[in-house]
């Protein structure tokens, strides 16, 4: 596997703003223009906040990065892990917690998306009080030397949830046409997209499946994660949405312990797991105010409601011919072959 300074050689990440032009380039792919940079699509946009991230930002031994694919079950992992982190100063079953008043991702950002649209210049994260809890889609090959280092100098921490990559597709599809009208209707935001389509799910799933995707290859994406938590557990903690449904108390203790803070006895008698569970639940969320009608400060017009679909796995089913799925899947088996990885989804024992 690549490593991040086999990617960006010794001098680190290039200047992008030199580079990105002469990066191969995707368009049909929407909401946004993709670049291949390092093996990986990346929407155009990212490509200043990659460089800035990897010259500005300066990470805490006490920090957690929240890593997935997009349309992973990101959302929900943002908020368990900021629930769990906070648990002493904001309980999760007072009436004024944070995540009832504001939007999960304003709770926790993306980190090279933030530094993207940031105007501020140096390391826009330098004033969050620790320990922070911050998110990406970058891939692993793609994060800054100083976060994956292999020294005690760097003890912060990496989180990566997947998901069926076939869910992972029709959630994102959803999500871009929603997206698309609603930027249709407002003008757009601050980031640009390219104009609306049709954009059919045979479309979708024929760029998917030849990796042509934010991120993508979903398949390399989740399978650099994963060997890296195989490599070194105690930095990476690999969690899989399907499982998170099945057993989210379990996740969360699983959660809190590898982010340093494990929940007590007492705590765990008083009901502390399952209110933060409770909390952020699909229908917790979906049912406050703040993600019915509250958008993600001022960056994309993306509305805190898009974030929440149906929140349940298999949902493809509902949009993908079994052809379509047997396509995906054959070819996702083929990229893994070898590797020890499988999908829950393909995997009976699982
Ligand atoms: P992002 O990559 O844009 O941040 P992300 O949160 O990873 O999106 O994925 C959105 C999916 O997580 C949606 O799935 P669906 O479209 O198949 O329904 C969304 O419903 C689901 N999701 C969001 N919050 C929760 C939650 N609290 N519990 C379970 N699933 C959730």
């Amino acid at each position: 596997m690549a490593a991040s300074s086999d990617v960006h050689g010794e001098g680190g990440i290039p200047d992008m703003a030199k580079l990105a032009q002469s990066l191969p380039l995707e368009t049909r792919c929407l909401p946004f223009s993709l670049r291949q940079y390092g093996g990986f699509w990346l929407p155009e946009w990212i490509l200043p906040g990659l460089e800035a991230v990897h010259t500005h930002f300066e990470p805490r031994a006490s920090d957690v990065f929240l890593a997935s694919f997009p349309k992973s079950g990101t959302t929900w992992l943002k908020a368990l892990a900021f629930a769990t982190v906070n648990r002493a100063e904001h309980p999760p079953s007072g009436e004024d917690h944070p995540l009832r008043r504001r939007g999960v991702h304003d709770c926790v950002n993306f980190f090279e998306s933030t530094f993207a649209v940031s105007r501020e210049g140096g390391d826009v994260f330098a004033q969050l009080p620790s320990p922070r809890v911050l998110a990406t889609h970058l891939p692993y090959s793609l994060l800054p030397e100083r976060i994956v280092e292999d020294s005690s100098d760097s003890d912060c921490r990496i989180v990566y949830i997947c998901r069926d990559p076939k869910d992972a597709l029709v959630s994102g599809w959803l999500f871009t046409k929603k997206m698309l009208a609603a930027a249709a209707a407002t003008n757009g935001g601050i980031v640009e997209m390219l104009p609306p389509a049709p954009y059919t799910m045979e479309e979708a799933l024929d760029l998917f499946c030849h990796g042509r995707c934010v991120t993508g290859p979903h398949w390399h994406h989740v399978l650099e994660y994963w060997e890296e938590s195989r490599r070194r557990p105690e930095k990476v903690l690999f969690l899989r949405y399907e499982e998170m449904l099945r057993e989210p108390a379990c996740n969360v203790k699983k959660l809190a312990e590898f982010m340093g803070c494990p929940f007590t006895d007492e705590e765990e008698s008083a009901g502390v797991v399952d209110a933060i569970v409770d909390l952020c639940s699909f229908n917790q969320l979906t049912n406050l105010q703040v993600n019915k009608t509250g958008a993600m400060e001022g960056r994309l017009v993306a509305r805190n409601e898009l974030f929440f679909g149906k929140g349940v796995a298999g949902n493809w089913s509902n949009h993908m011919s079994p052809e379509m799925a047997a396509r995906l899947d054959r070819i996702v088996e083929g990229a893994l072959r070898g590797s020890g990885f499988t999908f829950a989804s393909f995997d009976n024992s699982a």
